[in-house]
């Protein structure tokens, strides 16, 4: 096909597929009713790319799936971990109960980790290889979902994870021997990808899309190793009965790769020419005899295209003299479905954007353009005018904000030295070694859910709505009290979520209605629209915080959710550097934490937890990356007294990598999660010399379970071993908005109660 996109959305354009399996597993519809609903998302769109010109053969993606793209292929080729058992049924096929059961684990059984899949906020399920996992064909769905929508008129264009892709995202299983690659097993699971290929063309495919992201990221493994296990991918999987063969690279360049994929036999290539660059003419002469699919259109981001620019992009691929396709840099399940659907955003916006279906008439237009440049001169020039009245829209470009970031010197980024810090703090707040405290957010209740929705609706009034939070923050004072914390947060219950909710109170930002996104599985997020510069009209957090401190004489912590994070689950305005717009937010945080503080707050945490998740893919980006992004952070803080006490919270554990960013962000205090791997990371800590304060979570809030007294004493136990006690802090390792009451007080009366126990133990052993 000369337009295409590389993936579309599939939770459903009113999130229907969401809905379904949630039902699904709740037991309330049953296999069949959720197959009905998971064929009519399908229907839906592929009619709708064909309404929106995506009507070639192979065009439309077969980009759907119940819950994950990875997990898709663990499911089709048979990579269960042993702790399963066999999940296989009697025809001796992994069936939708197996795929949830791998997604969900059981009672018993842990479900596969979930890890970011590559520079997105998507969460992907990490497969676990090891030498004793058994790879045969165990699943047919996507031949079956490939069936159905021809057998309704679309001969669409089935994906999969590429195999290099697949295994380089594994981890080894716990079987496994130290040191084991799951990349040793390449051998072993093309004969399975084949066979697929060979069904697919059986039944009438006549393009498949192999998605090969991992080939844009620096990997651990050798680029060398990389290049052979492309090499020898490409020449099995090209050699038996099955589809053309398009190998997709979404996320940015292939540098190295580009000249293994040439040499291969495939029959077209996607390359990113969006965030990644148009190769040069030398690559491209590589590419001779294969069609070149050009993802000029940002399948990630929600601005409309510049198509002037992607004009020009596409006719240096067409000057290669290539055959020559259009689509998006990455699949748009990244961006929500349709911005018409946003009605309440202001037409200007709504000119700016484009998702997802959008995106498909931009391919469309440009593929028109390929063929006829004058076809599209006409669409040509209205993008230009749109984006050229973006520039010039008010609120864009605040004098104000500019000025006062020009006049930033480096004393603003800066705090006094440590010592002198902590000496001011310990006076000012006088806490018990071994400080008790949580990460922020307490249960949401379907009671504060019902409020918020009704103040919405305006079936009650902003005051009630006001005392009905009120009510609920003293609950959650008076609780921490009775359990014992030493220091309190006020739970949160005033916020939809930690971003969103700073977006609807600083200017620069507008939020959509049905924008959402799938994050993992069944869960969305719906990021804000980060379009203009970023200003803080009045104090947003204040009030409820002076309320929640005036509740108690213990130490209140004022929340904020850090600059880094409000970029990174946004959608960010790309006419200008990441830098100064996370500056700008920093700006408006800082004035927001002088207010707490003459509000008599004498603890503020500022939540990064995505701090990690922005890292870009090549090493050779991530120094200036972390530049940006501590220095945003830094901005933000660095105002505070030095008695006051800065909290940072970061989520997700491989903290070697970016220890020295945290380092760097001069925190006072800083959470992070740790339960799950066992406190591996105080090892990092240990390490490293981290030398101020840090809270290494004890339990694991992801789960229900209720983690037993004795255990968490273990983890103290062992934390205490690693870093000196003056610097630890007691907490859960993330905050309990997404948890229940039940397990919550009982998780955190053993919390408090082991801490009592092993401040014993140290008074004792001193
Ligand atoms: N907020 C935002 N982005 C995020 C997170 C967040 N990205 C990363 C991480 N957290 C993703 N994790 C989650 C966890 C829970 C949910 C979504 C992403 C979730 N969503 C509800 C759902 O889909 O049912 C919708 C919530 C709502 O109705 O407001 O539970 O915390 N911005
Ligand atoms: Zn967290």
């Amino acid at each position: 096909p000369t337009a295409s996109l590389l993936g579309y959305p599939r939770i459903g354009r009113r999130r229907e597929l969401k809905k379904a399996i949630e039902a699904f597993w709740s037991g309330s519809i049953d296999e069949a009713a959720l197959d009905t609903a998971a064929k009519e998302i399908q229907l839906v769109t592929a009619r709708r790319l064909s309404d929106l010109g995506l009507n070639e053969d192979a065009a439309i993606p077969g980009t759907f799936s119940y819950y994950d793209q990875v997990l898709d292929v663990s499911t089709h080729i048979g990579a269960v971990p042993s702790r399963f058992g066999d999940l296989r049924n009697a025809a001796g096929e992994l069936d939708i109960n197996a795929y949830f059961t791998l997604a969900r684990g059981t009672a018993e059984v842990q479900p596969l980790e979930m890890t970011k899949w590559f520079d997105t906020n998507y969460h992907f399920l990490v497969p676990e290889i090891g030498p004793e996992t058994n790879f045969s064909l165990t699943s047919k769905r996507i031949v079956e979902q490939f069936e159905f929508a021809k057998a309704n008129g679309f001969v669409t264009r089935p994906y999969l994870v590429g195999p290099v892709t697949y295994l380089l995202l594994s981890k080894a299983s716990l079987d496994a021997p130290a040191g084991f690659s799951p990349l040793s097993r390449l051998e072993d699971i093309l004969p399975v990808y084949a066979e697929l290929l060979a069904a697919l063309a059986a039944a009438g495919a006549t393009w498949v899309q192999l998605d090969e992201p991992a080939l844009v990221a620096d990997q651990q493994v050798d680029v060398a190793v990389i290049q052979n296990a492309v090499a020898r991918s490409y020449e099995v999987l090209t050699a038996g009965k099955r589809p053309a063969i398009l190998v997709s690279t979404p996320f940015g360049a292939l540098n190295e790769l580009l000249p293994t994929l040439a040499a291969s036999s495939i029959d077209a290539l996607h390359v990113d020419a969006f965030k990644g660059a148009v190769p040069s003419a030398d690559e491209l002469a590589l590419l001779a005899g294969k069609t070149v699919v050009a993802g000029v259109v940002d399948g990630h981001n929600i601005w409309r295209n510049d198509l002037a620019a992607s004009a020009a992009r596409l006719d240096a691929f067409k000057a290669a003299g290539l055959s020559v396709a259009v689509s998006t840099s990455t699949s748009t399940q990244h961006v929500p479905y349709d911005v018409e659907q946003e009605s309440q955003l202001s037409p200007q916006l709504r000119s700016w954007l484009a998702f997802a279906d959008q995106k498909a008439a931009e391919v469309v237009t440009l593929a028109a353009y390929l063929a006829d440049p004058a076809s599209a001169a006409h669409a040509i020039a209205e993008a230009t005018a749109v984006i050229a009245s973006r520039a010039a829209a008010p609120g864009v470009n605040r004098p104000a904000v500019r000025a006062r970031l020009a006049a930033l010197t480096t004393a603003d980024f800066n705090r006094s030295a440590y010592e002198v810090r902590e000496a001011a703090q310990e006076e000012a707040l006088a806490l018990p070694p071994l400080p008790t405290t949580t990460i922020g957010s307490f249960p949401q209740t379907s009671e504060i859910r019902s409020a918020r929705a009704r103040a919405n609706k305006g079936t009650i009034t902003g005051a009630e709505y006001g005392q009905l939070m009120k009510a609920e923050i003293k609950r959650v004072v008076d609780l921490q009290e009775d359990i014992g914390f030493d220091v309190l947060v006020h739970g949160e219950p005033e916020r939809n979520d930690m971003v969103q909710y700073f977006a609807e109170n600083l200017e620069g930002f507008s939020v959509t209605v049905h924008g959402w996104v799938q994050s993992y599985g069944s869960r969305c997020t719906r990021p804000s629209i980060l379009w203009g510069d970023v200003t803080r009209e009045a104090p947003i957090t204040v009030e409820w915080a002076r309320y929640a401190q005036s509740l108690t004489d213990k130490p209140m912590k004022g929340m904020l959710t850090g600059p880094v994070t409000i970029l990174a689950w946004s959608f960010v305005r790309d006419d200008q550097p990441l830098g100064e717009t996370a500056n700008q937010v920093g700006l408006a945080l800082r004035d927001e934490i002088a207010d707490l503080e003459a509000a008599g707050i004498k603890i503020i945490q500022v939540d990064e937890p995505a701090l990690r998740e922005l890292l870009p893919l090549r090493h050779a980006d991530q120094a200036s990356y972390l530049d940006w992004s501590v220095n945003s952070f830094r901005l933000a803080t660095a105002g505070a007294g030095d008695a006051t006490s800065i909290h940072t919270h970061l989520c997700y554990s491989e903290f070697g990598v970016i220890i020295d960013a945290i380092d760097g962000l001069d925190a006072d205090v800083t959470s992070i999660e740790a339960a799950r791997s066992r406190m591996e990371v105080v090892n990092d800590l240990e390490t490293h010399g981290f030398g101020r304060g840090v809270g290494p979570g004890v339990y694991d809030i992801h789960s229900p379970r209720v983690p037993g007294q004795g255990e968490v004493t273990e983890l103290l136990g062992t934390a205490v071993k690693h870093v000196p006690v003056r610097q630890l802090w007691v907490n859960p390792d993330c905050g309990l908005k997404t948890r229940g009451y039940a397990e919550t007080e009982k998780s955190l009366r053993n919390l408090v109660n082991a801490t009592k126990e092993v401040r014993a133990q140290l008074l004792t052993s001193s």
